[in-house]
């Protein structure tokens, strides 16, 4: 039996139309929250010497692409101080982990919109002509002006950066 087949792979994207007009990156939660000592993905337990792995490599590909001109985005998750746009189950999974949503911590209130744990890290500001999307979910799609915006300027191809690739950056590409 055979147990592989050869892949065939294609070029992407598909129809070769790749340049700086119609494609943007878009690098995803590259937050405090996420990224830094104190913020969720700390005071959830993990190890935040994973979610930082990404930031040299970000910086490198953001630099060329920077060079090239090419559409730069840049997204946060976050909720409204009083929480009306986070799920209750979402709030409640939090609270489970001892990383509820809202809650005060070292890096201020966590996921909330305004407070220093929201923030991009320095390491990846966006620049002054890069957009910023807030976003009170995982896909980046979802109560957001994203499709708005890339339609509007003609962008047809994504590439994604960011953190957790499992969480939100998979489901923006599944909604992409
Ligand atoms: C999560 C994300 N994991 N950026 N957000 O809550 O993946």
């Amino acid at each position: 039996m055979t147990k592989y087949i050869d892949a065939q792979p294609y070029l992407w994207p598909y129809n070769g139309n790749l340049h700086p007009s119609n494609t943007c990156i878009i690098v995803i939660d590259m937050q405090v929250d996420f990224c830094s000592q104190g913020g969720y993905v700390d005071k959830m337990g993990y190890d935040i010497s994973l979610t930082r792995k990404p930031i040299e490599p970000i910086q490198n590909v953001l630099e060329c692409m920077r060079g090239l001109g090419y559409h730069i985005l840049h997204t946060r998750e976050g909720h409204r101080p009083d929480l009306a746009d986070c799920p209750p189950n979402k709030l409640w999974r939090s609270q489970q982990i001892g990383a509820g949503i809202g809650s005060a911590g070292p890096c201020g209130r966590i996921l909330v919109k305004g407070e220093p744990g929201w923030e991009i890290i320095p390491e990846l500001a966006p620049l002054p002509n890069e957009m910023v999307i807030d976003k009170p979910g995982k896909g980046s799609f979802v109560g957001t002006n994203l499709d708005l915006i890339l339609r509007s300027k003609g962008i047809v191809n994504i590439i994604l950066a960011g953190v957790t690739t499992d969480v939100c950056v998979h489901t923006t590409m599944r909604n992409a």
